[in-house]
């Protein structure tokens, strides 16, 4: 287990969501990211519309995330490489899973993690994940890097946000109700990480397949 990790807190108005501030030292996974993303790097995708998205992205995992002009969906191989996605480092699977049981989920065994790269700037509008095949396993997001402001809906894509706002090392798990809850990140402020630079990652763990 990690050692600066003491509080979860269940999320305000938001069933399901649980917030782990500080769960990790985001110092300890740049060499893991840096390495990932030598493997298969970070490319910004296209939507189905034509539209090029403003997170750059990559994946690990048996299964990765993909957009293109034929839609979304999860593939074994990536793309771009034409090579399967890198495996899931050791250091990252344990994290999502300590993460997901202490907020209730044990067993965690996800076989995608997306990464995400925001620039200053950078951000994406609400949406919902639903391209994996059962909703009743959790989602864990890691923030690595700038803050940014989060902000979830409901089931509709509609009304009031409740934000939030994530740091560096900072973790979410969600799962029950608001796991097909409509989401978002909004732009990026411009700042200076001192480990990550002017950049926020997020990796985000799911079982798709
Ligand atoms: C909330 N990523 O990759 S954390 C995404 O910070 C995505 O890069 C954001 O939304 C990011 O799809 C937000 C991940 C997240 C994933 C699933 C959720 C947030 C969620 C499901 C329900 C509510
Ligand atoms: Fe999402």
């Amino acid at each position: 287990m990690n050692d600066v990790a003491t509080v979860c807190r269940a999320v305000d108005r938001v069933p399901g969501m649980f917030y782990l501030p500080e769960y990790f030292k985001p110092r300890e996974y740049l060499p893991v990211l840096e390495k990932l993303l030598a493997t298969s790097p970070l490319r910004h995708m296209e939507t189905s519309r034509g539209f090029k998205m403003s997170a750059a992205m990559s994946n690990c995992g048996a299964l990765g995330w993909i957009s293109d002009r034929k839609g979304y969906r999860y593939e074994t191989v990536d793309p771009l490489t034409g090579n399967a996605w890198p495996a899931i480092p050791e250091q990252l699977s344990s994290l999502a899973a300590d993460a997901a049981k202490t907020a209730g989920y044990a067993n965690f065994n996800p076989d995608v993690c997306l990464i995400n790269c925001y620039e200053p700037g950078a951000g994406m509008s609400a949406h919902r994940d639903s391209d994996e095949a059962d909703y009743d396993h959790p989602i864990v997001s890691l923030s690595l890097g700038l803050p940014a402001r989060f902000f979830v809906l409901g089931n509709e894509r509609k009304g009031r946000s409740v934000p939030l706002d994530l740091a560096s090392g900072d973790v979410v798990v969600w799962g029950g109700e608001s796991r097909l809850f409509y989401h978002g990140i909004r732009p990026l402020k411009a700042g200076e990480d001192v480990v990550f630079g002017a950049r926020r990652f997020n990796l985000t763990f799911r079982k798709a397949g």
